[in-house]
């Protein structure tokens, strides 16, 4: 049947191109191009319909007649100027003051970095973002920045999703000239887990502010100051706007945790200030801040620093927006919030919310509701193209003043201990990971630290093992390899060090380091490496493609590699990228600005004796047929 199904079929009739003819015939040079990179999406494309994707394979599906995301129409073709004109035309001192001079609440929307990276594990694509930036640049062009890039996004794009970070930067930044462009940048972290040389600290930061990042968020995962500057140093160095930032842990009132009190914060401030910072941000990255905290904190803060406060926040507990209006009367100069659709539970508090919280009182943010309203919209119907990324998680709760896991780890966590058959154990997981922060001294806890103690706690409650036993000399315990590795110093310092017995048996004898990691790096020979890279992969390497690799050598190769075989499937709809196609659908695909590749798919052969199905589409309207190995 399927031979004769395939004799019958138009596409088999009418076959292929002959090779020998583009070949001998040079001015179509530029065809064959195209048409290389056409039959690698359409390979992508006939894989994915036979094969499924891994990454969504048993999770739960959209509706078939899921609805394609429409973005709101920009509301003028010239948007008005905003911050981003205001860092061009007069620097980062200038936007600084501007922040400290005007009375609205600014705004800082994190759906496109934090929002999804809290949300949906980080699996929102750049074509979802890009179709919105200019109704962003049109409509909210009030905005003080657009968090749209680094923290987890940078590694997952080029590993989960098959695409170029640096290629969504360029593409947000040009379809979005008026708005600032924030990333999250782990200090000498970079966007990784571990310390990088100085160097390619340096590279990165450089590459990225030309790429068009004009706020770098800069944390370290300990809040040690000492490995900060090198990061901060070189986004000055860019001219672009720093914002040095501490991160928030404990409670300041709590007498049992005087570890971070309002002293500390201050103190912390002031070395951020001095460092060079241009605005000082303070980063719950759990949702611990509460409303009377916030009230003193950033009294305090704006009482002892000179610089604008730009606060992030997660409305894990379900008491964000307490705490936002309770910062806003306090004189915070900016807040984080999620578009409406991406905000709420690990997410960033509600935008619409905020705003209209805010309306007719001396902080009004300026910002207009039905616009917000459109783009949130707009954001829903992209949501529901990740059902299988969605974690499930159903309410806020007060638990997250017990565990302060990051928003971001949360549901990663879960997900983990899920895999480890640790599912019904979580609320025991989470109790563990308060125990593992209190046995390493009570740390901050953000990525990475908050990764290490996270493997402790999922090793200590797969191994049934208590606080005590680990802490007991008599007990041998095998530590998981990341806390060795921030056991030895390799992640830097806590305030007061680690606590000495328990590092004692993590280390087995070994001395730690007490000095910034970076001091003891070796600086890369950033051009050797390009050199190398280049040879290995046979292709051109440029400073984007450098910079990434440099961050992740194996995770940069490997997409290199796919992206050889299956083109640019950054420019697939979502629900192709993730689902395939049905017979009789049909998809535009711009693969370059104005370069659209229309695709049909007609039929999906059965299995031949090879183990090899025939796919058969039309694209450009001109019969092509794909062979693809059945894996199922
Ligand atoms: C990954 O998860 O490795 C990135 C996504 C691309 C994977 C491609 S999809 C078609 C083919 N089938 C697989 O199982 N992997 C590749
Ligand atoms: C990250 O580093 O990715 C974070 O979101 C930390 O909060
Ligand atoms: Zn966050």
């Amino acid at each position: 049947d399927f031979v004769v199904n395939l004799l019958k079929h138009p596409t088999f009739l009418n076959n292929e191109y002959s090779t020998k003819f583009i070949d001998t015939t040079p001015e179509l040079f530029d065809f064959k191009q195209r048409r290389d990179r056409a039959t690698k999406l359409l390979t992508y494309i006939a894989d994915i319909t036979v094969n499924g994707h891994p990454e969504t394979d048993g999770r739960p599906k959209p509706a078939a007649d899921v609805k394609k995301p429409v973005a709101p129409e920009p509301k003028t073709e010239s948007p008005l100027p905003g911050t981003r004109q205001i860092l061009d035309q007069f620097g980062p001192e200038a936007v600084a003051d501007w922040m400290k001079e005007q009375k609205h609440l600014l705004i800082t929307d994190t759906t496109m970095r934090d929002g999804h990276q809290s949300l949906l594990a980080t699996r929102m694509r750049s074509i979802d973002m890009i179709r919105v930036a200019p109704a962003y640049a049109a409509n909210m062009s009030g905005l003080f920045s657009v968090e749209c890039w680094g923290g987890a996004t940078f590694d997952v794009a080029y590993r989960f999703l098959q695409e170029d970070p640096w290629k969504r930067l360029a593409m947000i930044r040009e379809k979005m000239p008026n708005i600032l462009t924030q990333m999250l940048l782990r200090a000498s972290n970079g966007v990784g887990y571990t310390n990088y040389p100085d160097n390619v600290v340096q590279f990165f930061v450089k590459t990225a502010a030309e790429a068009g990042v004009d706020v770098f968020r800069v944390f370290d995962s300990l809040n040690w100051v000492e490995n900060m500057r090198v990061a901060m140093d070189a986004v000055v160095e860019s001219g672009k706007i720093c914002e040095g930032t501490i991160c928030y842990t404990g409670d300041l009132l709590d007498p049992d945790r005087a570890k971070y009190d309002l002293k500390y914060y201050v103190a912390m401030a002031k070395e951020m200030e001095k460092a060079g910072a241009h605005v000082l941000g303070l980063k719950d990255m759990a949702g611990l801040l509460k409303p009377k905290q916030a009230e003193t904190l950033i009294a305090a803060l704006k009482a002892e620093v000179g610089l604008p406060i730009h606060f992030h926040t997660h409305d894990t507990s379900g008491a964000a927006i307490a705490t936002v209006m309770a910062a806003s009367k306090a004189g915070v100069d900016c807040v984080d919030a999620a578009m409406d659709s991406f905000s709420g539970n690990t997410s960033q508090p509600t935008l619409g919310s905020i705003v209209e919280s805010l309306r007719f009182e001396e902080r009004d943010t300026g910002l207009d509701i039905a616009a917000i309203r459109e783009i949130s919209n707009y954001w829903e119907m992209v949501r529901a193209h990740y059902l299988a990324f969605e974690s499930g998680l159903q309410a806020p709760a007060s638990e997250v003043y017990l565990h302060e896991m990051p928003g971001g780890q949360f549901t990663n966590l879960k997900a983990q201990a899920r895999s480890l058959g640790l599912e019904e154990k979580w609320h025991e997981v989470a109790k563990t990971y308060a125990d593992v922060n209190m046995m390493f001294g009570d740390i901050v806890k953000v990525t990475p630290s908050s990764k290490v103690v996270g493997d402790m706690a999922l090793m200590m409650v797969a191994q049934g093992l208590t606080r005590a036993q680990v802490e007991d000399p008599k007990v041998d315990v095998s530590f998981p390899d990341s806390v060795v590795d921030m056991m030895k110093g390799n992640l830097g310092q806590p305030p007061g060090g680690w606590p000495e017995d328990i590092q004692k048996k993590v280390l087995k004898g070994e001395k730690p380091m007490t000095d910034r990691p970076g001091k003891h790096l070796k600086p890369t020979d950033i051009e050797e490496t390009r050199t190398k890279l280049a040879e290995d992969l046979g292709l051109e390497i440029d400073d984007y493609d450098l910079a990434g690799y440099l961050m992740y050598p194996k995770v940069f190769t490997d997409y290199a590699n796919r992206n050889e075989a299956y083109g640019p499937v950054r420019a697939l709809p979502t629900n192709v990228f993730f689902y395939g196609m049905e017979p009789g659908d049909e998809i535009a695909a711009e693969i370059d600005p104005g370069k659209t590749l229309e695709v049909r798919l007609s039929a999906v052969g059965e299995t031949n004796e090879e183990g090899e199905v025939r796919v058969f589409f039309e694209l450009n309207g001109q019969p092509r047929t794909i062979r693809v190995p059945d894996r199922k």
